[in-house]
Parts: structure tokens; sequence; C-alpha cells
């Protein structure tokens, strides 16, 4: 394996206007010593089962499933504009993400798809908006981001966050973006107010990337978390890469400073607080990118983790008490196994061993894997990209958004990955490794051992495209999930789910009274027969993207539900019993179960 990229020591690397060096200076892929003789050996070794698992039969590996491009077809026009130039600002590359949101409350699922904006060396010829696309529920989408007044014009976007931060039933938006952000309240008639200024929430000055509604002070109200990235301006955008035609490449992050994360208080009033300092949180600027929030040790108080970039990742504990201790390194999740700081991007967490804990998920560059970290429950994580048996497949790849999620409902969840690269020109750097790139699906055969059925997936997933976010949603209410993937300077992709219903189901959507309406924090254990599921209402996840809000529990063969908990972050607990499946649950704090519509999408 042959190393391609040299470096130049940091000092001269940083120096502006430095581009006629001779030394090469792709800087990007910067991470070499990540590749250790021990993963080239595994890596080898993985080729060759990744081959002879391809050869297997739909049917050996259970997937008769195939995920199909309907956006086309369901009227969704959306392409985005990536604003590349020849200077290589890196805000080109980073963007962007999507999110489900039904903003109607009609009990359909409703997406937003974030764009960029004219730069110093970008004029497009119309002008650029984010769009918001209603679901007609006859697997048609109508455009009314007019209507709506959620455009966000003028913002070069990375991001989008959902969350119903007044608790009047009607989601809010979020658009996350390079320089400032954009708070949309929904005021509940189809048409939302431009609320920024008055909620204290423009986050002026950072590059915002991903963002969380949580609840960190379990007063019933959803904060806000935001993952920023770097204080790269045009004024001081460098020159990377090699020298000579096509050969300029984005700098990596390392030319830059990372900035903290910003965490805004609700006051409950429209308004919000800073208190990045005082909670602890501004005392670790990093590269951010991902972000995910849940309770990784349980203790009824929500957690952050957001994956920095050629940074340590940040796990930051609360206190119960208003702040954050940072514990990275304490709970193994800062770096690799083998100590190095790798390019962290998509997240998620999940429960993958039926412990009742939630593991970990980040997605990297190519030439670093994918890290699955273990909860062992007793506020520590264990490295387990290899016993997952994930590593081998995902070392040519570069993992923005990802899921955790249970694609074909046997009641094991799996994982997707939407991948490409950053460098739109790394195939003259490194030779096999695409800019373009397929998606990935790996199945759990039972105990978070993974297979690559991604072959198996049918040509929508198999096509190659340069993906950022990814937000999984059942948008046709036929119990298997489907993914939306927005793809950076092209069109967005919605795969609908065909064939996941062939396992029994269930869904559950939270209604919180006492707690936040959304139920964020709200931890869940669903039994049924043989088997129990856990899982949290999280906030953040993926990449840049807002994930459908509902609850999902494949059963496999199962069709009965013998309980459902959830434990809300008030402390209050509602146990149900004795349901049939195939169902989606309206779950009321205090209440139970509730009547709520979610009309099946006909099939089209
Ligand atoms: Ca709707
Ligand atoms: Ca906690
Ligand atoms: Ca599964
Ligand atoms: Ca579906």
């Amino acid at each position: 394996m042959t190393v391609v990229a040299q470096f130049g020591n940091p000092e001269t690397r940083r120096r502006p206007g430095n581009g006629v060096l001779s030394c090469s200076k792709l800087v990007w892929m910067k991470a070499r010593s990540a590749i250790t003789r021990r993963s080239v050996l595994r890596y080898a070794a993985g080729a060759a089962l990744s081959a002879s698992l391809s050869r297997l039969p739909a049917a050996a590996s259970g997937s008769a499933i195939q995920f199909v491009d309907v956006a086309r077809n369901a009227g969704i026009t959306f392409s985005h504009a990536n604003a590349m130039s020849s200077e290589k600002y890196l805000i080109e590359t980073m963007g962007s993400g999507c999110g489900w949101i039904d903003y109607d409350q009609n009990g359909l699922f409703d997406l937003y798809l974030v764009n960029s904006a004219a730069t110093q060396r970008f004029k497009p010829r119309q002008a650029l908006r984010s769009a918001l696309y209603r679901n007609n529920g006859d697997g048609t989408f109508t455009d009314v981001t007019e209507k709506a007044g959620v455009g966000a014009e003028g913002l070069f976007g990375m991001g989008v966050a959902v969350g119903d931060y007044d608790n009047d039933g009607y989601p809010d938006l979020f658009v996350l973006g390079y320089g400032r952000c954009i708070l949309y309240h929904n005021n509940g008639d189809g048409t939302f107010t431009d609320v920024t200024a008055r909620a204290g929430v423009a986050n002026l000055g950072m590059w915002a990337s991903s963002a969380a509604w949580f609840d960190y002070d379990n007063d019933g109200r959803l904060d806000l978390v935001v993952a920023n990235y770097l204080d790269w301006t045009p004024e001081t955008n460098q020159y990377c890469g090699n020298q000579g035609p096509g050969m300029r490449s984005y700098c990596h992050p390392d030319n830059y400073h990372g900035q903290a994360p910003t965490l805004y208080r609700n006051n409950g009033d429209g308004t919000f607080t800073d208190v990045s300092k005082t909670s602890g949180l501004a005392a670790k600027p990093a590269n951010g990118l991902g972000i995910v929030t849940f309770d990784y040790d349980d203790d009824g108080w929500q957690d952050i983790f957001i994956s920095n970039d050629a940074q340590p990742n940040s796990l930051f504990r609360n206190n119960r008490d208003g702040t954050f201790r940072e514990v990275g390194y304490e709970a193994g999740v800062a770096v690799s196994e083998d100590g190095n700081s790798e390019s962290g991007m998509g997240v998620d967490a999940a429960d993958m061993s039926g412990s009742g804990h939630l593991d970990l998920l980040v997605g990297h560059l190519d030439l670093q894997l994918a890290r699955f970290y273990r909860n062992q429950g007793d506020g520590s994580f264990l490295d387990a990209t290899s016993s997952s048996k994930l590593s081998y497949e995902t070392f040519h790849f570069s993992e923005f958004g990802l899921r955790f999620l249970d694609y074909d409902n046997d009641g094991k969840r799996d994982i997707f990955m939407a991948n490409g690269h950053v460098l739109d020109n790394i195939d003259l750097y490194h030779k096999g490794i695409l800019y373009a790139e397929p998606k990935l699906m790996f199945r759990n055969t039972g105990n978070a051992a993974f297979v690559n059925v991604s072959d198996l997936l049918g040509p929508d997933f198999q096509a190659r495209h340069v993906s950022r976010g990814v937000a999984v949603g059942d948008f046709d209410n036929d119990g298997d999930l489907d993914i939306l993937v927005s793809n950076n300077g092209e069109a967005v992709q919605l795969l609908r789910n065909d064939g996941g219903n062939a396992n029994h189901w269930l869904q559950i959507l939270l209604i919180g009274t006492r707690s936040n309406r959304d139920g964020v924090g709200a931890r869940l254990k669903v039994v049924a027969g043989d088997l129990t599921l856990y899982d949290q209402r999280k906030g953040g996840m993926s990449y840049q993207s807002a994930q459908d809000p509902r609850l999902h529990f494949g059963l496999g063969g199962r069709t009965r539900v013998d309980l459902i908990e959830v434990r809300w972050p008030s402390g209050a607990l509602t146990r149900l019993t004795g349901m049939v499946c195939d169902q989606i649950l309206a779950i009321q704090e205090g209440a139970g179960i509730v009547k709520y519509s979610f009309p099946r999408v006909p099939y089209r």
C-alpha cells in the first residue's frame, strides 16, 4: 500500500500564500499513521470475506428487499448547488443535510432540503434556496417553500434540526449554516416566522454543521446544541494540494482552528440564553461535524457526543447541574483503538446488543475505518470495530450520513451509511478511491456482528453519489424505514424500502406533557415474546440531518407486543401491555395511547 500524500511541517502549511512550495501538501488525507500493518492485513482478510459474502444468494442473507429511488417520480426536483469554485472554499464540499418534519401535523412526514448560496467566487444565475416539500399522501410531494416561508435565502446552509421548542404541538425548524443559523417558528397554519433574532440563536460567526434539540436540564423545554466546525473564512482560504492542472484540493482542517460547540438554554418565553461558557462546552473547541444526544450512562440526564474531524471526539457527560464534563478519553470514544484521532463525520447511537445501553457509531474518511464503540454499561465503551466485522468493509469509503436502523424488521438493528469523498479530485491522489461512492448496508446477523449486503439492495442503492446527509423516516407509513439522502452538488434521493415490512413491526410517536412535547430523552423498552428491544428518543444523529421522530421496532415473525415501557424525562413511567403489531402508536405522557392518524401512502 503506497502512501501518496506528503505533508510539510505544520508551520509551513499554516502560512497563507505558500502555494508555490514544491512539497506536496494534500493535507486532507493526513492520518497516514492510522494505516498500521495490522489494519492492512485485516483489510486484505476482509476483502476476501466480502467477496465470499457478496456471492451469497439473497435468500441466504435474508434480503429480498430493494431500495428504490422515488424522488423524481414523487415530484422532488430539488438539486443541491455546491458552489464549487477554483478557490476550493472548504464550505463547498462539506454540505449539506436533509430532514423529516411533519410541519402540518397530518401524520404524513414532509421533508426539508438544505441548499448553499452565492459566494465571492460563485454567482448562480438564479438565487438559491432551501426547500420544504409537503407529503401529499399519494406518493407525491409538493414544493411549499414559498408559502411556508422557509427558503433560508442567502444562507450558505449546512444542516437542519427539527424540534418543538415552544411545546405548541407544531415542530419548528432550525437551519444551520456558515456564519449564521436561522430559527423558523411553525405558526401551525402552514407558514413559519423567522424568529432568529428574538430567540437569540443566530450562532453568528460560527460555521455550524449539525445540531440537536434536547432537554439537558430536564425542565420540559427543548434546548439546542450546535456542533461547529472551523474558523475558515474566504480571506484565510489557503492553497492545498499539489501544483498542476486540476491538482488543487480542499484543505485539511488542521489548516484552520476548530470551533467550540454552542449550547442554547431555552428560557421558556421564546428566547434562549447562550450558556456555552457556563456549561463547560466552550472549553473544548474542536472540529465538530456530527452530533448525537442520548443518555449513555442511564442516569436520566442527556449527554452529548460530537464527532470531530481530525481531533479527538467529544463526549460531554451531563453533571446534572447545568454543566458538562468532557469524558471522551475516559469513556474510550475520543480516538480509535490504536490511538488515532480520525476524521469523525456521521454519528448515531443505539443498543445493538440487547444490553439496554446505547452503543456508538462514527463514520470517517477513506483509509480510516467506521468505528463501532460498544457501551460496556460501566460508563465506558470498547472499540468493537473489528469484532463487529465492520472494519474491512468501510476502509475505502468516506461515511457521512449514517444510521443504525432495522431495515428488514427482523428485530436486529442494522447499519446504513451514505458515502462520498470530500475531494472532487481524489482519484488523482489515491488510485481506487472515488469521489462519488455507493451506499453501504450492514445486516446485523446477531449480537452486533455484521455482513455487507449492499450488493443485494438494488441498482439505486448501489449508484454512486457524493452523499452527505441521511434522514431515515417512514414517509409512506407502511412500517419499513425509508431513507432520504442529500448529495453534494446533486439531486436528492428518496430511497423507498420495498419489502422491509414483510416482517412485523411497531412504531411509536411520543407526546410529552410534563416532559418536552417531543419526548426527547425518553427511554423505551419493548418486549415481544423472546425479543426485548431498548431505545431512546435521541437528538441529532447522522450528519447535518433531522430524523423521523417516531421510534421504530422490527419484530421479525412476532405478532404481539407484550410490553411497552416509556420512562419519560420527567421521571413518569408509562406501561402498556398486550398490543398487536404492525401499527404506529401515539403514546402521550400521563394518558397512554391516544388517537393519532398516520395515513398509509398507496404504492405508486
Ligand atoms: Ca405533513
Ligand atoms: Ca447521562
Ligand atoms: Ca435487521
Ligand atoms: Ca416505508
